[in-house]
């Protein structure tokens, strides 16, 4: 029986009929106007977010349209598939199980008969005693000193997420200990990470679920060089100095770490939901155990609300829905996460991993091509700031750009006026995008006629905005699970598999090739492209090379 296309169910149908009868100016006006009940309608609220979607531009009809399309994709039994842990990612036949990574004891989650939650603990279990060493200063160097720095070494899903983390919540993190994070390849990122650092008293956390990216192994290789030299180049040292986090024991052993200092992960764990998985280890040493735990409680809490909540009241489930209504029904090829809380400054890099990672995707799961947009270039800054930079374009551009704002209502530091000004600032940005100003408006306030197409701004641009209390680890698992499950989410109503990455993959072995061609003392023979070729030949004589 041929597959139906999402593009013809009633529902995708129907929203396309709807949209096309949004009036392109006005409307959100008018639907506030007319609809008092609206603000209050339009939210809903879990694991300590509340979640306004008021501003975004559906109404009734098209919120009941969009969980219909939920319900004919057959959203719920995804969802059931996921947490019985099927191989629902098919591509590479591996369950997706990051909600097990949360569970507590005694939750049910297998992966072929064996229940990994008694693994998982088993392993938050001997990260909890490390984390306790190193925070209390026991746990010492080769030189008989503890540690007092930190680094993570890891790119992609090993250090996007253990980056963000710290940064959200390094105003719970132990002042006894400094934590850095080198990702990429460029010797820069290694060099001024460990600028000042005294390798008797430096921790390398090794990072990556494969233990074989290239990017990984060369910081590694050239970490455990500068510690050796550092310390009058005794082997014996690494033991004290390198832990792995990592699936692979094999490769965390070739390279020279003793695997009981390896903490391991699973393969139905994706890089990009890694980062309450041993991955979240320097988040650990940094916060501390009972943090993590509340971190991990957050998670959870969010998890059983996507797991049990109806849609209609369902946050990740909603604000999937809207993704895919703005993205792939009103055509807005980018969406803005702009939280308005500084401790968040790396979450929208972070999530542009996971969405961007996980639902830049253009065949369905059966292999054919999609035949309407998928996911949305994901982007933001912190607020206040942007709003000095690029909201320009969001107010006034050529295209709509649907936003997300997000901020606490009590501070984690309480100065002045601070908070008041910075919240204010939200809701005035988010109020402004939804509204506009009318060229009436702007005539009344006596601008010069010439000007009033300049001062004029259209509105009509959808915002939803998602409110806590304060920045905890709690409220930060809760954060990020809810955008864990609308990614899925919307991965579900695409029918495309949000878990696999063949185009990192790419990048893994594409410049194998070419490494070597920069560096031979003879002359390589190049085939590549004309231009690629060139620039080989370039990069070659301007060092000297044949
Ligand atoms: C994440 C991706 C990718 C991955 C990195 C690092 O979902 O697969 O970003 O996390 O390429 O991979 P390793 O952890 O294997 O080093």
């Amino acid at each position: 029986m041929p597959t139906i296309r999402l593009t013809d169910l009633p529902a995708w149908r129907a929203l396309e009929a709807r949209r096309r009868t949004l009036p392109p100016r006005g409307w959100l006006r008018g639907q506030f106007t007319a609809d008092p009940g609206r603000a209050e309608r339009f939210t809903a609220e879990a694991a300590g977010l509340f979640f306004d979607f008021s501003k975004q531009r559906i109404d009734d009809g098209i919120l009941r349209d969009l969980l219909d399309l939920a319900e004919q994709v057959r959203l719920r039994d995804r969802i059931e598939a996921m947490l019985r842990g099927e191989r629902i990612n098919a591509t590479e036949q591996r369950p997706v199980l990051h909600v097990a990574l949360r569970a507590a004891k005694g939750d049910a989650y297998a992966v072929d008969g064996v229940d990994v939650v008694a693994e998982v603990h088993e392993v938050l279990g001997r990260m909890a005693r490390f984390a306790e060493a190193i925070r209390a200063g026991t746990w010492l160097g080769h030189g008989g000193r503890p540690i007092r720095t930190v680094v993570n070494i890891g790119i992609g899903g090993s250090d996007l997420g253990p980056v963000m983390a710290f940064e959200a919540l390094r105003h719970y993190a132990t002042p006894a200990v400094g934590f850095r994070f080198v990702s990429n390849v460029d010797g820069t990122d290694f060099a001024e990470a460990v600028a000042g650092l005294d390798p008797a008293e430096t921790l390398f956390v090794v990072s990556s679920k494969t233990f074989t990216t290239q990017e990984t192994m060369a910081n590694a290789t050239t970490a455990r060089d500068w510690l050796l030299a550092g310390c009058g180049g005794d082997a014996a040292a690494v033991a004290r100095h390198f832990v792995a986090v990592s699936t692979n024991a094999a490769e965390v052993a070739r390279f020279g770490i003793d695997t009981a200092n390896m903490f391991g992960f699973w393969d139905w764990v994706g890089g990009r939901y890694s980062m309450d998985s041993a991955i979240g280890l320097s988040t650990m040493i940094a916060i501390g155990p009972e943090h993590f735990a509340a971190l991990l409680a957050g998670f959870r809490e969010m998890d059983l609300h996507f797991r049990d909540a109806p849609f209609d009241r369902n946050l990740p489930v909603l604000h999937g829905l809207l993704v895919v209504w703005n993205a792939s029904i009103c055509l807005a090829p980018t969406m803005a996460v702009l939280p308005y809380d500084q401790y968040l400054k790396r979450f929208p890099a972070y999530l542009q991993q996971l969405s961007m990672e996980s639902n830049g995707k253009r065949v369905c799961l059966d292999g054919t091509l999609v035949d309407h947009p998928t996911g949305p270039v994901v982007w933001g800054e912190p607020g206040t700031n942007g709003q000095h930079s690029f909201y320009q374009l969001i107010h006034q551009g050529t295209q709509r750009i649907p936003c997300d704002f997000l901020g606490a209502i009590h501070p984690l530091h309480a100065l002045g006026r601070h908070q008041s000004m910075l919240l204010a600032n939200m809701l005035a940005q988010a109020e402004a995008l939804a509204f506009g100003k009318t060229a009436e408006e702007v005539s009344a306030e006596g601008t010069a006629a010439r000007l009033v197409p300049h001062r004029e701004f259209p509105g009509d641009i959808p915002s939803s905005t998602i409110l806590y209390d304060r920045l905890t680890p709690a409220t930060l698992g809760a954060l990020v699970a809810f955008y864990e499950h609308s990614v899925f989410t919307q991965g579900a109503v695409w029918g495309i598999n949000s878990f696999d990455q063949w185009g990192v993959e790419l990048g893994k072995v594409l410049a194998g090739r070419i490494l070597p061609e920069l560096d031979s003392p003879s002359p390589p023979a190049l085939d590549h492209d004309a231009s690629t070729n060139a620039l080989i030949r370039r990069i070659r004589s301007a060092r000297n090379l044949p």
